[in-house]
């Protein structure tokens, strides 16, 4: 069954069908106001901090018929009752003529038809009056005139968001709503909770008269509340009771007259939820937004953000659904990635204090540099903030105050306190950062390191060199028996906590493409001494990872603490993980022997037609002393699930030993737009990649959960774009590179790089997969397959033909 169509000129996934398999979600604002809506209307909006200052009450485990956080009601009389109906589905779960939810880039649209009413409803927050907006429009489309009433409803949390499950008594006692009468009609419904009150309040109005007000869930559902969300028995009433809740469960309700509409006739009617400091002090911005041409000019100052967003990157592939996902949905998810980190999403939602996670948004940075590269650094500065005087990283932090901790590491006292990978991910984001840009000056910004004195100030600061450096230093000195990298409480595998002692192959690779990308960067800038020094060091972890890692088909993933391995044919379980093979061809450790062997491996036991599993065979049953990953079912998570983070990276190494034909078969078989024709299976939305699907162990195999917030949208993006188009930032020049799908005729894209366009036409009438033969650039041959910088704001052409 479909539920839906991506319309790639408006640049939306419409969504058809409310009944969705699971809740399918938007993000519309960022952390420092907004969250996400869904498919039926419910939203779950924050200000600045999803766990301590929340404001829509959304549980995501309610059911899907469930009232969730906002909707709205129009009513129209028959004969001495109102029929109520939702222009959203839920909650009324009526019969509609037509519904569509188009998911646009930072808004959702919500169409429906009704009873021959029409309703448009469109719903953004403004980028720079932060606020959530909901543009309605409601049609006539009888022949007969009609008149309605409109209420849009939202219901409130705690700001505290944990609070509300905690403590029924003490919570609700705090609670308080307020009616500010304005000129007109108008009409401001304010709510906080007690303690705030000063610094914080909410509030929910529109630009039409309002002609009564309900703050109280208890009386808007009535009965004692067996009156329900689907039908609330005060919209039998004439009017609400205009009740100023001095406690409970507030709602804010706002009943609007709109009169006669004759057929035909439109009537347009702007909510705004937001938050301020005191109402008073919001008072003009509420009156811009009761403006419907600031309203318009709002929206396409939206538009024009992701408008500029996208154009730095344009592909025409002959694989539609890879122009889909490459030109919108893609780089869409990794700039909501990188804003949301992992704080607040369907699965994730913002309580016990897990912030922005270093390792996370080093990768997030990744996806996001080419299309907005100063956004970007301004997240690298927060995290080159977090990171410790030993070169090692805090495992996570709060934007709101930029406090940090060792992340899950804290739980198990007899485990090490650092993760062994965090702080070597931040190499690779700043060399992007400065291939991308050229802003070698940022190099040079002094930035603290973590530790503070007594009195808070920062106890040693470094240039941004200077932390990369002292990144790789961390690491070669913090080796094992085997003289590997010590795994720490855990590598990028959160999930596996084996005792102090152990070691990790994946963070060797880090390290090895952290030294490459150092070598890289220090020779361009002419640190000779350094170079020397860092390709030795490269060259001993090699020699190290060569002879205690090889395991005759592929190599193992950790050497525990007594010597033992894991990721061998040694193991009952956990015989195989694909990132020991994946990035062991990144990092270059392997030889090209044993790069394409390891690889082989992987396609023969870990791909499936859903994607490639971690690894092979999932643990059966708890073990402390593996940890987490032994918590799951086999085929489930990190535990021999399709953990989709590391798919790209398989993708990766196959363009570096040429494989095309592979590498673009496993980008296309997690392609979240094919997944549109099988979604019964897969059940999440279609326009986003998920952190993981069941893989073939496991009774659910294909089904996908933990949508939106996961690397795996950076590092598709970089497989797509980088590895197989092969168009990568270099220090000196734009590089092409592609490994392409031997079938393929070529491709065409347009790249904005240092102030220039580059159209890029790959000519590939040879149909091979990787190999450059020549490369003009504005009709001129040049050498090799690096197109200069031009920076002159000018369109350059550049031709690449492809043969062995
Ligand atoms: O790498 C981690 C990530 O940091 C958080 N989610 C799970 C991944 C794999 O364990």
């Amino acid at each position: 069954m479909k539920y839906g169509y991506f319309n790639d000129e408006t640049r939306e996934y419409v969504i058809t069908n409310p009944k969705t398999p699971t809740k399918w979600i938007n993000y519309v604002g960022n952390l420092k106001f907004g969250g996400f809506v869904d498919q039926t209307g419910g939203s779950l909006i924050c200000k600045g901090d999803p766990a301590l200052n929340r404001i829509v009450k959304y549980l995501p485990q309610l059911p899907s018929y469930e009232f969730n956080g906002e909707t709205t009601y129009i009513r129209v009389k028959e004969n001495d009752s109102y029929n109520i109906f939702s222009p959203y589905y839920v909650p009324t779960l009526d019969k509609y003529d037509l519904y569509e939810c188009r998911v646009g880039l930072g808004y959702s649209k919500y169409i429906s038809e009704i009873n021959g009413i029409r309703t448009e409803i469109t719903v953004f927050v403004p980028e720079n009056d932060p606020r959530l907006i909901r543009d309605i429009k409601v049609t006539n489309l009888r022949t007969t005139p009609v008149e309605l009433d409109l209420i849009p409803v939202v219901e409130y949390t705690h700001f505290d968001a944990l609070k509300q499950f905690t403590n029924a008594d003490w919570v609700p006692q705090t609670m308080e709503s307020k009616l500010i009468e304005e000129e007109n009609g108008f009409k401001v419904l304010t709510q906080n909770a007690f303690m705030n009150r000063g610094t914080s309040v909410n509030y929910f109005t529109s630009n039409h008269p309002i002609s009564s007000i309900e703050s109280d869930r208890k009386i808007f559902l009535g009965d004692n509340e067996f009156g329900t969300w689907a039908n609330p028995l005060s919209l039998q009433n004439e009017e609400l009771s205009n009740y100023e809740a001095s406690r409970g469960d507030n709602i804010g309700a706002l009943l609007h007259h709109l009169g006669e509409i004759a057929p035909g006739e439109s009537k347009r009617v702007i909510t705004q939820l937001g938050q301020g400091e005191e109402i008073s002090r919001e008072q003009n911005s509420i009156n811009k937004y009761r403006d419907e041409k600031n309203v318009d000019e709002a929206f396409n100052s939206l538009a024009k953000f992701w408008d500029n967003y996208l154009s730095k990157l344009q592909v025409e592939t002959p694989d539609e659904q890879m122009n889909t996902l490459l030109n919108i949905h893609n780089p869409r998810q990794c700039y909501i990635t990188k804003n949301w980190s992992r704080d607040l999403s369907l699965y994730q939602l913002g309580f016990g204090g897990r912030g922005i996670g270093f390792r996370d948004s080093s990768q997030d940075v990744l996806g996001v540099i080419p299309n907005y590269p100063e956004d970007a650094r301004e997240l690298i500065e927060k995290l080159l903030h977090t990171q410790k005087r030993n070169g090692s990283a805090m495992h996570q932090f709060f934007a709101s105050t930029m406090e940090a901790n060792e992340g899950d590491s804290r739980e198990r006292p007899d485990r090490p306190d650092y993760y062994g990978d965090d702080h070597l991910w931040i190499v690779q984001s700043v060399c992007s950062y400065v291939k991308e840009t050229g802003n070698i000056d940022f190099l040079n910004k002094e930035i603290p390191f973590y530790e503070k004195d007594s009195e808070g100030n920062p106890q040693e600061s470094g240039t941004v060199l200077e932390h990369l450096k002292r990144s790789v230093h961390f690491t070669r000195n913090d080796t094992g028996a085997n003289g590997l990298p010590l795994l720490g409480f855990a590598d990028w595998n959160d999930t596996i906590n084996l005792p102090t002692g152990a070691e990790s192959f994946i963070n060797a690779h880090l390290y090895g493409k952290a030294l490459l990308e150092l070598i890289d960067l220090l020779e361009f800038l002419g640190e000779t001494e350094t170079v020397e020094t860092y390709k030795t060091w490269y060259a001993e972890m090699k020699e190290v990872v060569n002879n205690v890692g090889w395991d005759g088909e592929w190599y193992i993933r950790y050497i525990d603490h007594d010597g033992e391995p894991l990721g061998s044919h040694k193991n009952a379980h956990g015989q195989i993980y694909v990132n020991g093979q994946t990035w062991a061809t990144i990092s270059g450790f392997a030889t090209e022997e044993r790069a394409e062997t390891a690889l082989d491996s992987v396609y023969r036991i870990l791909n499936t037609k859903n994607g490639i599993k971690l690894s092979y065979p999932g643990f059966n049953g708890f073990d402390p002393n593996k940890g987490g990953i032994t918590t799951y079912p086999p085929g489930a998570k990190e535990n021999g699930g399709i953990f989709l983070h590391t798919n790209p990276w398989a993708m990766i190494a196959e363009t570096i030993v040429g494989n095309g034909d592979r590498a673009f078969e496993y980008y296309k078989q997690v392609n979240p737009v094919y997944k549109n024709d099988k979604i019964d299976e897969y059940e999440i939305e279609p326009y986003v990649y998920p952190q993981n699907i069941l893989g073939d162990e496991h009774p659910q195999f294909g089904l996908g959960r933990n949508s939106w917030l996961s690397g795996t949208s950076s590092w598709m993006y970089q497989a797509g774009t980088k590895y197989i188009l092969g168009i990568m930032a270099a220090y000196d020049g734009l590089i092409i590179n592609p490994c392409i799908p031997k079938e393929w005729d070529g491709f065409k894209a347009t790249k904005y790089f240092r102030n220039a366009t580059y159209e890029i036409e790959v000519i590939n009438s040879n149909h091979i997969s990787k190999g450059v033969k020549s490369m003009t650039v504005d009709g001129e041959k040049i050498e090799g397959n690096k197109a200069p910088i031009f920076n002159d704001g000018k369109t350059h052409k550049v031709v690449v033909v492809l043969e062995d």
